[in-house]
């Protein structure tokens, strides 16, 4: 499939991701602001995937390209797998990401090593010009630090620990990250099933 695809999120630090993670795919990407769509989207679904499709049906009404939206979250298992699907309105949504990992950090005070994971998830929502919609959705695992380390990546970024790297998704470089990250991996499923039309 070529052409334009137009992702349906406000977030920059994602479209940048995103971009990196398309590249190869003979398309290209651009957010909806540069496709000059400034909307309000109510998130209210109760799942990753209809979050993302949500916000990419929403799109999709003032065009005729492709359009993907990108829903995702960080579980912490200690903590009931919050902020999940709440993870950017998690302490409001104006508050820093500094005063946002410290909360996380001292929620997990005394939390031992093996009970401090954690994983972050994606899903990408596709809806098709003539209507067809896809979703496809994959994990990171690992651990909530014990302090912000790194400065790449953005949001949680910074205290999500991978062990086998041994660094934060902040210490990693976007290659590195977008190689193993929950957005890459759920990316290329979807670049795979968008093959297959
Ligand atoms: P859009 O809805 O406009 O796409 P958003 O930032 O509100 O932008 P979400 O509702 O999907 O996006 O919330 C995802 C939040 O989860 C995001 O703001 C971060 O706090 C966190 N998050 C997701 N992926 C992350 C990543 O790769 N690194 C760090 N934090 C991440």
């Amino acid at each position: 499939m070529k052409g334009r695809i137009i992702f349906a999120t406000g977030n920059a630090d994602k479209v940048r991701e995103i971009q990196m993670i398309m590249e190869d795919s003979g398309m290209e990407v651009i957010s909806m602001k540069e496709a000059g769509i400034s909307i309000d989207i109510e998130e209210n679904g109760s799942t990753y995937e209809e979050n993302a499709l949500i916000k990419a049906r929403a799109v999709a009404r003032y065009t005729d390209a492709i359009v993907m939206a990108d829903d995702s979250g960080l579980e912490v298992d200690h903590l009931n797998k919050e902020p999940g699907i709440h993870s950017a309105r998690y302490l409001g949504e104006d508050t820093s990401y500094r005063i946002k990992n410290q909360n996380l950090i001292d929620r997990l005070k005394g939390v031992p090593d093996e009970e401090r994971t954690a994983r972050f998830v994606c899903a990408i929502a596709a809806v098709l010009p003539d209507g067809r919609e896809l979703t496809t959705r994959a994990t990171i695992e690992g651990r909530i630090d014990y302090e912000e380390r790194g400065s790449h990546g953005f949001g949680y970024d910074p205290i999500f620990y991978v062990p086998e790297f041994h660094k934060t998704t902040a210490e990693l470089t976007e290659e590195e990250k977008n190689k193993v990250s929950h957005r890459g991996k759920a990316l290329r499923l979807m670049k795979e099933e968008l093959k297959t039309l």
